[in-house]
Order: C-alpha cells, then structure tokens, then sequence
C-alpha cells in the first residue's frame, strides 16, 4: 500500500509518539504538522512505535481495542473503534500503586479482558469461535492516557497514538467463558469512594466478544492473524474518567469481583 507520507516521515513522527509516551509529555497531531496523514499512516507510525519497542526489549503481551461503545465514542466525538498493542511492562498489579509522573492526561475505564488460549483457529468469525478460543475472562481497568492536549484529537492521531494506551490491570476473579452471560455482566466504577460509572458490558458492541471478532479481521486485512496466549482488552464500557495523583478507583464486576488501582505521583 502506497502512504501518503515516506517512511522517512513516520520514522520521525513514531520517534516523537515514543518520546512522548515515555515522558509523559504532549504532542502536537500529526494530522495538523502532515498534510495527508490518514488511517494508514495512523497505523503504519503505530507500527514503527511497536518496533521500537520490541529493540528495547518490551514483549508484546497483546491488543486493546478503543472506543467500543458507544459512551466512549460519543465521549470523545468519533466514531470507529481503534486498536493498538499491548505490553508486559504497561501491566499495573491489582491492588497496586500506578505512578502519575511519567503520564500526560491519566483516565480509568472499566474494560473486559480476554486472554486466548494457548492455540487457536487462524481467524475468529463469530461469537462461538471467540469463546472457543478463550482461556478465561477477567475484570480489568485500563488506564489510558491521550499525549494530545485537552483530549482533542481525531482517529488517526489517536492511532498513531497507540489508541491512548498506557497501564492496565488486570485482577478480580477471571471466569472461563462458559460462566457468563457476556452481554449483562453489570460494571460500577468507584473512585475515592465516589459512584463515576456505570454500565453493563454489553455496553461494548453488544458483547465484548465481537471486538475480539473485529481484531481478528482487522489482523487479517493487514496479513497479520491473532496469537494464541494473546490479553486482549475489548474496550471501555462506559465514559473513562480522569484520575490523579492520590486518587482511589475500584472497577467492580458482578460475579468476577473486584479490580482496583491507586494513584501516586512517584514511588
Ligand atoms: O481505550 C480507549 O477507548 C482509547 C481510545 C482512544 C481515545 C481516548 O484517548 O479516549
Ligand atoms: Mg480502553
């Protein structure tokens, strides 16, 4: 596929969304500084992002998909999911401390995790298929963090952004899929005490498990196929909320427990 900018071009901009995310520092949209800069250009600076990290020694642990519901999306005035990649060291324990420093514009959404088995089928077309490949599904937050300033941004900057990821948790009780109804698992989110959230995690697409469908066709346009073992979180159910240095937030999922995070400044 021809882009629209030269790979000199990406290089240049993954470095600057690397620098960034490790600094907690902002950006300015790449759709603003390049004529041109679209989807694929999104992706392909998401890739070189991936690359960069992979020399550095950060194991790709899996995928996110972004605004998968329609709060978030209404939230953030788009309207079409994302994805981006994961990693082992974004992981925060349950019950653990996150420190806010090296983080531009925290937020916390509840999400639920998926993690596949160890083999599964090259492509994952419908409900069944997901749930057959799944080892289990846990409750989790994911704390995402634009690098764009007051949240404006649009789709391709985001992506080139690796959909906002930061840190996640991933905790409570994971339940094989069979457990669950995946449509009407009922989500609080309580931060300092304090009511934020609500939803239900059909929330996401009707069923969390259709993102994982969506990931799966997304690799597989771009010759790419989902890894066995792979965590996926399949998106915010309800609107992210900010969070800052001394702040307490606890995600509860009925029936899978209870996943919660603090927030520092440093440690
Ligand atoms: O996980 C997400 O929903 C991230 C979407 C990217 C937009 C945002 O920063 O809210
Ligand atoms: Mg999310």
């Amino acid at each position: 596929m021809t882009l629209a900018l030269s790979r000199k071009a990406l290089s240049a901009i993954a470095e600057r969304v690397d620098e960034a995310q490790t600094n907690g520092r902002s950006l300015t949209l790449p759709t603003e500084a390049h004529e041109g800069f679209d989807m694929a250009c999104g992706y392909a600076v998401q890739d070189l992002l991936r690359d960069r990290w992979k020399v550095r020694g950060r194991r790709l642990v899996g995928y996110k998909a972004g605004l998968t519901s329609r709060a978030k999306m209404a939230q953030m005035k788009v309207d079409t999911p994302t994805f981006g990649f994961i990693t082992a060291d974004m992981a925060v324990p349950d019950g653990g401390i996150c420190p806010t420093r090296l983080l531009s514009r925290p937020r916390v959404e509840p999400e639920i995790a998926f993690v596949l088995k160890p083999d599964i089928a090259a492509a994952l077309r419908t409900e069944a298929d997901v749930l057959a490949a799944t080892d289990f599904i846990a409750p989790a937050i994911e704390i995402i963090d634009s690098r764009y300033a007051d949240y404006k941004f649009d789709l391709p900057s985001v992506v080139a952004d690796n959909s906002s990821s930061a840190r996640y948790v991933i905790g409570g009780r994971p339940r094989r899929p069979a457990e669950l109804d995946l449509r009407t698992i009922g989500i609080v989110v309580v931060q300092n005490g304090e009511v934020v959230g609500e939803a239900a995690s059909g929330a996401v697409l009707g069923n969390p498990a259709r993102t994982i469908i969506m990931l799966s066709q997304w690799l597989e346009d771009r010759g790419e196929a989902l890894e066995g073992g792979s965590l996926i979180l399949t998106g915010g159910a309800c609107e992210a909320q900010l969070v800052s240095a001394g702040d307490s937030v606890c995600a509860r999922f009925q029936d899978m427990g209870d996943v919660t995070v603090r927030f520092v400044e440093d440690v």
